[in-house]
């Protein structure tokens, strides 16, 4: 219930006011500026072990070359065990309560102390527009765009 359906729709464009449950990976692809964006949207995870336990997510994380990892601000879990799990490099985090959400540090250790492999922090969206920033971050560094300079998204 961290947003990731809705987060998923208003990427796409798409009207999210009413959202159902995500029982399996939903795929949606939209064009951005003539590139194609594929975005996966995946049932929810709350521990690393249940990635590799038949959650269906699985393979889309792996084939992702960005993952959204969104954190509702829960204080009782936080979201950097995933993003360890989903490839630091790859994965942008979004606080999808906004404002409410980015007050919780309760995992800020555990954030300072995950760089990525050019030594910056993990990238923090509170705001749709901030996280297609990042997303477009990522895609021009050249590292995660396929060859086809197609964009796969996943957001968990
Ligand atoms: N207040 C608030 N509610 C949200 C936000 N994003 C989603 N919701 C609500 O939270 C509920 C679950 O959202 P959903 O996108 O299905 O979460 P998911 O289970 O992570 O896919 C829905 O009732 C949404 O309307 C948000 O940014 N702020
Ligand atoms: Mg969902």
């Amino acid at each position: 219930m961290s947003g990731k359906t809705t987060l998923c729709m208003q990427l796409a464009g798409l009207d999210a006011t009413t959202v159902h449950e995500t029982c399996a990976a939903n795929y949606l692809c939209v064009d951005v500026d003539g590139t194609e964006w594929h975005i996966w949207d995946t049932p929810s995870v709350n521990k690393v072990t249940e990635m590799s336990n038949g959650w269906a997510g699985e393979g889309v994380v792996e084939e992702a070359s960005i993952v959204v990892v969104c954190h509702d601000g829960r204080r009782d879990s936080s979201p950097m065990p995933l993003v360890h799990a989903c490839g630091i490099d790859k994965s942008i985090l979004a606080l999808t309560r906004g404002p409410s959400a980015a007050a919780d540090v309760s995992y800020t250790l555990d954030y300072l102390r995950t760089t990525r492999s050019d030594g910056s922090l993990v990238p923090r969206a509170v705001t749709v527009a901030e996280l297609l920033i990042y997303i477009r971050c990522l895609q021009r560094t050249g590292a995660y765009a396929s060859a086809s300079s197609t964009a796969y998204s996943s957001v968990l």
